[in-house]
């Protein structure tokens, strides 16, 4: 079943990628021939620049770009004007920050996210903080399990303007409870930001059911171009805020002393819009619709099952995180007694292996375990068990290569 996955994704059928094992998919996953042709058609066929041109062939441009915005609106249970397209998961946080939060946050206020975000989700809000004399007051997870425990929601108080929250973590895997941060958040008067880059490419999210006011992730992380991205955000809250960036497309009328503004969601595309990557994203939607998400859930499971029962047997080889793999989405971080994460990721490289090393973009969570660096293997449905088991052979062959004698 998952060698028919492997076979939609031309670089696997590169003949330099014949033994390619990549277990990077949470940094980027590959992209499946359907994105690929999508976005080709596109530049083949209906390339023109949207939302302009008095002409059909722009007209198809722009029915092709607003066609995959209604498609990523669908995907996640939203309104289509509810979707602005930015350039990645970065971008979207950012925007929310410029402006819901400039405008919102005051002196004395407090944004509260957890230990375990991204620096995406935490620099800008360190930016608003700075900049409005605010505090940022992290809530904590479990060392052991990098569960995030409910009394650390106490923490959120009516000072708490917005919580910003990964979805899932990029380090550990771990699905926070969003819906209860939600819940604390809204209680308290706040708004809430969901972090969905890793969450999105694993499971079905619904931004009304664990009710986020805003939502971001990238395309990239979900077989889709790189440079598309998604701003999920509530249609008042949008409509209420200021623009991110002034430009073209994004005004209703301008006059020399100044400007109103496009209705939602054009005020936040300002200037000529990644219609090909919006294409692609469409076409990504649509093909992990076509593979449902109860398969890739399952394909999930089974892979970091195994992948974990392997790593336990190789002796040295420490899971950081969750025991049980069903709380990992896929995302193993590991370390190897006496061997620094950036040597254990050169040496499988030699074999072909790609993984992660490093601090992973969330530093604060490094600090936070003890652990600054680590190795990171991520798997998506189109890995197979045969990788797994090979991957875990090399493994345990990253002692020896570094001199050790077992
Ligand atoms: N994490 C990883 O290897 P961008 O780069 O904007 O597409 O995504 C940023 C981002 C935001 N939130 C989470 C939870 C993420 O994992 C990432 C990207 C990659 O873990 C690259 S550092």
């Amino acid at each position: 079943m998952n060698a028919d996955f492997r076979s939609d994704f031309p670089i696997f059928n590169a003949p330099e990628n014949k033994d390619l094992i990549y277990f990077d998919n949470a940094a980027t996953t590959q992209r499946p021939r359907h994105v690929i042709d999508a976005v080709k058609n596109f530049y083949e066929k209906s390339n023109a620049n949207p939302l302009r041109g008095l002409y059909a062939l722009s007209s198809q441009a722009t029915e092709l770009y607003e066609n995959a915005r209604g498609t990523v609106a669908s995907f996640i249970n939203a309104a289509a004007e509810e979707i602005i397209f930015t350039r990645n998961a970065s971008e979207s946080l950012n925007l929310v920050a410029y402006t819901w939060g400039m405008q919102n946050v005051r002196e004395g206020d407090e944004i509260a996210v957890t230990v375990m975000e991204h620096h995406s989700n935490i620099l800008p809000w360190q930016m608003v903080c700075a900049a409005k004399n605010a505090k940022l007051v992290f809530l904590d997870c479990d060392k052991a399990t990098g569960e995030i425990p409910l009394s650390e929601l106490n923490k959120i108080n009516e000072r708490t303007k917005l919580v910003a929250a990964t979805y899932v973590s990029n380090v550990l895997g771990i699905t926070n409870h969003v819906k209860e941060i939600a819940e604390t958040a809204h209680k308290n008067g706040a708004v809430v930001v969901v972090d969905g880059a890793q969450a999105i490419p694993h499971f079905k999210v619904d931004v009304q059911a664990i009710g986020a006011d805003f939502f971001a992730f990238s395309g990239h992380k979900m077989c889709a171009p790189m440079g598309i991205g998604v701003l999920y955000g509530r249609r008042e809250l949008l409509e209420a805020m200021p623009p991110f960036l002034r430009g073209g497309e994004m005004i209703e009328y301008v006059t020399k002393e100044g400007a109103t503004w496009a209705e939602l969601p054009h005020k936040f595309e300002a200037g000529t819009v990644n219609a090909a990557g919006a294409v692609g994203l469409g076409a990504a939607i649509d093909y992990i619709n076509s593979i449902g998400f109860d398969e890739i859930i399952r394909r999930d499971h089974e892979l970091t099952t195994l992948f974990m029962e392997e790593m336990r047997r190789i002796p040295h080889v420490h899971v950081v995180g969750h025991p049980n793999p069903l709380r990992h989405c896929g995302i193993v971080t590991f370390m190897v007694d006496g061997v620094h994460p950036h040597d254990i990721a050169t040496v499988l490289d030699e074999e072909h292996i790609a993984i992660r090393a490093g601090h992973h973009c969330a530093q604060p969570l490094g600090a936070h375990l003890g652990v600054p660096s680590t190795a990171r293997a991520s798997l998506y449905f189109y890995n197979t068990e045969d990788e797994v088991r090979r991957f875990a052979e090399k493994l345990a062959s990253v002692r020896k290569w570094m001199g050790y004698g077992n």
